[in-house]
């Protein structure tokens, strides 16, 4: 079946892993480890060799919080020199504000101003770090930032400190890397019961209020757009449409449970599919990375396992699209249904228009047929 899809990553497909999805190791709030750690520059050298173009981390994730500047400069100049020999790049690098108890009541959020500015602070050391690895995004998740009891932080007052830090930090890029990016990526809960700014809309609405909001992107998670039970075609689509697309996390989840984070495409296949039918139809140019992880029924090598699926699934799903624009039956139903778009006239127009309600009610939308013809496609029995 697979025999004329190309089902090899290429460097060209842009594709990504955070480290910390290879570097995950199974545990699980009831459970421990099930796999044994490994060395983010291992992870670097093994995601270049299978093709993947780039990495996406967390400073932390390469370097540990409390590290010797030693160290530190040590260990960057350990992942320049493999990021060069094995031919990988480093596209996203943001801050792991959420492991370390200090961040127990919020990082950029926290009613402490003396964490907030510990959060901003290491945020700018990623940003340093990032920029001396050659990538120009600095992407937050910011996991804490959010509250159980209702009554312990004001919301208005934690988006005020949410767009004090956001500024703070443009300020600095705009000091010392022109070039460089920020991104918001949201999620609606989970460690936190609520996170602000929970879906990408949130995250473009609070963007048009920051300083600069030009130079602010958003990254949308399927999985979630998933645990919301929203639609992660729709959300994407309306990052693209604000031309706010910095980046993207493929995965996949069961909807409304908590962050499953697994392998794309496992278990919403025909939104994976429209996802992939955005991207590649866009202008999208930026990474497709993918941030789930293994199953912790899987060891070690289940990891690269892991790695191929994603990249394999994403590539079929490609070849899908193309199957999709070239099936002339589904394009022809397309054509028909969308064919009679046009744009309004002026209101006054409109105000005094007459409406066949009979007629326009008999239009017959053949959309069991196309649903049924996507079903098939996407099964290979078209
Ligand atoms: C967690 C997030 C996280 C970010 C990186 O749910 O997806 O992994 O992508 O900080
Ligand atoms: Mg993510």
């Amino acid at each position: 079946m697979s025999k004329s899809y190309s089902l090899k990553p290429k460097k060209s497909d842009r594709f990504s892993f955070g480290l910390w999805t290879i570097m995950n190791v199974g545990r699980d709030p009831f459970g421990e480890a099930t796999r044994p750690p490994i060395n983010p520059l291992d992870v670097i050298v093994e995601l270049a060799k299978r093709n993947v173009y780039s990495f996406e981390m967390h400073a932390e994730d390469l370097v540990p919080m409390g590290s010797s500047t030693r160290e530190r400069d040590r260990l960057v100049r350990e992942a320049k020199k493999r990021m060069k020999d094995y031919r990988i790049k480093c596209t996203n690098c943001g801050s792991n504000c959420f492991s370390h108890p200090v961040f127990k009541d919020g990082a950029l959020t926290s009613n402490d101003p003396d964490v907030r500015a510990f959060a901003v602070q290491r945020y700018i050391y990623a940003i340093d770090m990032g920029y001396e690895l050659g990538c120009r995004l600095c992407n937050l998740w910011w996991g804490r930032d959010g509250l159980e009891v209702e009554g312990s932080k004001d919301a208005r007052e934690a988006l005020k400190w949410l767009r004090e830090c956001c500024n703070l930090l443009t300020e600095y890029v705009l000091r010392n890397y022109p070039d460089y990016e920020l991104s918001i990526e949201a999620k609606p809960n989970e460690p936190r019961g609520d996170i602000f700014l929970p879906t990408t809309g949130h995250a473009l609405g609070f963007i048009a209020t920051l300083d600069h909001p030009e130079k602010w992107g958003v990254v949308p998670e399927l999985a979630h757009v998933r645990m919301a039970g929203l639609n992660s075609v729709h959300e994407v689509a309306q990052a693209l449409d604000a031309g706010k697309l910095s980046g993207i996390h493929l995965n996949s989840q069961k909807p409304l449970r908590y962050d499953q984070d697994i392998r794309f495409g496992t278990e919403d296949l025909k939104e994976s599919f429209f996802v992939v039918y955005l991207l590649e139809t866009s202008d999208y140019r930026g990474t497709k990375s993918f941030d789930c992880h293994p199953h912790r029924t899987e060891d070690r090598q289940g990891a690269w396992d892991f790695v191929a699926g994603n990249m394999r699934t994403y590539l079929l799903l490609k070849e899908k699209v193309k199957e999709y624009q070239q099936d002339t039956q589904i394009q022809r139903i397309l054509t028909r249904i969308r064919g009679a778009q046009k744009c309004l006239p002026a209101p006054e127009e409109i105000a005094s228009a007459k409406f066949d309600l009979d007629k326009l009610m008999a239009s017959r939308l053949p959309y069991e047929k196309l649903d049924q013809m996507i079903i098939e496609l996407l099964l290979g029995a078209r």
